[in-house]
């Protein structure tokens, strides 16, 4: 059946889909005009294979019905649903690889909180598994601007509680079980043998699934097929609004789980994942990884982990992402790259087997056995490499910086701020840019002063305005970017990075290390008055 409508001018995908708050998608039609977009944009859904799942939160199962009976009303042959509407976003790309299907969508807004006032989002993968494609995401916003009808179905609510096909008109949904065919490709990966006899061996963990969506993965495989304790994994209920917590695995939002790893009977190891699984963070007993020194860390001992032994091809980074893993990449005589922040544009460079290790500073770390970052993944991949080295994390990492050196590093959140101070903030950096180019600033030798331009090796498509960069002669640099995932107003981010090769000088606290270079980021165009803050919401 057909539906007239009306397009909504505000249906742009960010740096990971269209966000916005719960109200916005419940107004008439809203979602629906997207999904008609995403089909219209992308050649169709006729004929087309489709996986669908979300994270759990609130508003997750009535979007997934209402897409479930627009797949149908636009043709679709065949539907692969998460019991319960429950895929990770990794398990989705999982699965569109697997079911060799033409794309999919996901319905999360990742580490948002999620609840009725809170956000919502969705997103289209296309047959790689991976993030739509800017040119795609394009073609989808451009569809939503001049949308007139969609097509919708009447159908009763599949039963998303049952696995098995139903068939409705032409279409075949198949609800299938959200965590066994992800789980076989990480028994493929990693030595399972050798991490479960790491747990006989008495080794502990503690696994924060934040109330969001890797509590079943993370059940299945830690406790109940490598044998860690019951318990270990905390938090492992999806909850339609985690809690009433922010799903997001940093030090400031993983506060229960920094307070075990900080106490008295600290587990070796500690993780935690974010509302959509994708992200992840790793601690030692009173030990914090950066997600760029795990990144690098993974790289330089991929080859005691079964699926990297045979080698890796490069490793990408995004621009703001530290340094490190560029060190292991010339040590390994590998290709490295820097992209623009938001994991679609690793894709093209895993397709062509330049890459095999991607990894962002915002806590995600990925490979190329999916499209996808992937937390379980690295959680995975880091209990293989403690299992073959049998060391703490806090030795694994420090032996790290005394081969290939450190890099200080810190990222500064200043979130919800007016949009229009956040935007004369940086166009006030950005003239401060012009000229600076061998010049100086806070006594400091600039060496370059941009904003991060990217063309992709492999398709040549081009994204420009991706990050201002004042890079020093020291080799350190800040970084301000806008945030591609917020919703409420402009979030700023400010990133520092600083390297030290020699391991005898480093400093215990980056924030030491790191200090006068912050102390610039505040100081060269009056960063806290033009927007009105003392301090920033969130460090990581
Ligand atoms: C998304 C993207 C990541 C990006 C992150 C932060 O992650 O997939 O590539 O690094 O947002 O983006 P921004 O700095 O623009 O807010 P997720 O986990 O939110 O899907």
């Amino acid at each position: 059946m057909q539906r007239a409508t009306q397009p909504y001018h505000d249906q742009k995908p960010g740096t990971s889909g269209l966000r916005k708050k719960v109200r916005a998608f419940q107004q008439s039609h809203y979602l629906e005009n997207f999904v008609q977009a995403i089909a219209d944009g992308t050649g169709g859904f006729a004929g087309k294979t489709l996986v669908v799942g979300g994270d759990g939160r609130f508003y997750n199962v009535e979007a997934i019905q209402i897409i479930l009976r627009m797949a149908v009303a636009n043709g679709a042959a065949r539907v692969i649903v998460g019991q319960d509407g429950i895929l990770s976003t990794p398990a989705v790309s999982c699965l569109i690889r697997h079911y060799q299907a033409d794309g999919g969508i996901v319905l999360s807004a990742s580490h948002n909180p999620g609840g009725p006032d809170a956000d919502f989002g969705i997103k289209y993968n296309v047959s790689n598994g991976g993030p739509a494609p800017e040119a795609v995401t394009d073609a989808i916003y451009a569809c939503s601007r001049a949308i007139a009808v969609y097509h919708i179905a009447e159908a009763t609510p599949v039963d998303l509680a049952r696995l098995g096909i139903t068939h409705i008109q032409q279409t075949h949904i198949h609800v299938v079980d959200s965590v066994t065919q992800y789980q076989s490709l990480m028994g493929e990966l990693f030595d399972f043998d050798a991490i479960g006899a790491l747990f006989r061996a008495g080794f502990t963990m503690c696994f924060d699934a934040m109330r969001a969506v890797t509590g079943p993965y993370a059940k299945a495989i830690l406790e109940h097929t490598l044998g860690a304790p019951a318990g270990t994994v905390m938090n492992a209920v999806p909850l339609a609004d985690f809690g009433g917590g922010h799903p997001d695995p940093n030090l400031t939002h993983a506060h229960e789980l920094v307070e075990r790893l900080w106490s008295d009977a600290a587990p070796d190891f500690g993780a935690a994942s974010d509302g959509d699984g994708d992200r992840n963070m790793i601690l030692g007993s009173r030990f914090f990884v950066t997600p760029s020194d795990s990144l690098a860390v993974l790289a330089a001992n991929a080859h005691l982990v079964p699926g990297y032994a045979q080698g890796l091809s490069g490793i990408a980074r995004s621009m703001p992402t530290s340094q490190a893993c560029d060190t292991v990449a010339r040590e390994l005589g590998i290709e490295c790259f820097e992209t623009p922040t938001g994991w679609k544009y690793f894709g093209t460079l895993m397709d062509a087997g330049r890459a095999t290790l991607c990894g962002e500073e915002s806590f995600g770390t990925g490979s190329n056995h999916v499209r996808e970052k992937d937390g379980l993944w690295a959680v995975l991949f880091w209990l293989n490499v403690l299992a073959v080295r049998q060391q703490s994390v806090e030795q694994v990492v420090s032996e790290h910086w005394a081969r290939f050196g450190r890099n200080y590093y810190a990222r500064h959140d200043y979130e919800g701020v007016r949009v229009e101070a956040a935007n004369e903030l940086m166009s006030a950096l950005r003239q401060l840019q012009v000229g600076l180019v061998d010049g100086h600033l806070g006594g400091r030798e600039v060496v370059y002063a941009d904003d991060f331009a990217y063309t992709d090796p492999i398709d040549h498509s081009t994204a420009t305005g991706q990050g201002l960069r004042f890079g020093f002669a020291d080799g350190s640099r800040i970084v301000y970017r806008l945030s591609g995932t917020g919703t409420v107003g402009a979030t700023i981010r400010i990133y520092f990075e600083r390297f030290e090769a020699n391991p005898a000088a480093q400093y215990d606290d980056p924030r030491q290390a790191l200090a006068d270079l912050i102390e610039l980021a505040d100081s060269m165009v009056g960063l806290r008055a033009r927007i009105g803050r003392d301090q920033p919401d969130v460090i990581t």
